[in-house]
């Protein structure tokens, strides 16, 4: 029961609702429960810039449903797009030591 995607996603679901807990449905992240947790979870995502539209802008993106907050489900979408960026940042970063290896032969 304690594999490390297991505690992933588990770590996952907690860091959610301990955000989504503090205002209003105790499910859903309202706005400023998304910024607060944008902030803490993930600054290098929302203070590298000065767009105060920002957390906006991703409650809109990710409100499937148009609620107006973001529920589990909406929240592992920006879980995934990280994850995929991530990966490809690595598979680039990995593709890059390849080549400069192929050039030292
Ligand atoms: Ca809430
Ligand atoms: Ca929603």
């Amino acid at each position: 029961m304690c594999s490390p995607l297991q505690r992933a996603v588990d770590d996952l679901i907690k860091i959610f609702y301990s955000y989504s807990g503090k205002e209003g449905d105790k499910y859903k992240l309202n706005k400023k429960e998304l910024k607060n947790m944008l902030q803490k979870e993930l600054p290098d995502f929302v203070n590298g810039t000065n767009d105060s539209f920002l957390v906006e802008k991703i409650l809109y993106d990710l409100d499937d449903n148009k609620d107006n907050e973001v529920d589990f489900q909406e929240f592992v979408t920006l879980v995934t797009a990280l994850a995929v960026a991530s990966n490809e940042f690595f598979v680039d970063y990995n593709k890059e030591d390849h080549k400069e290896n192929e050039v030292h032969k």
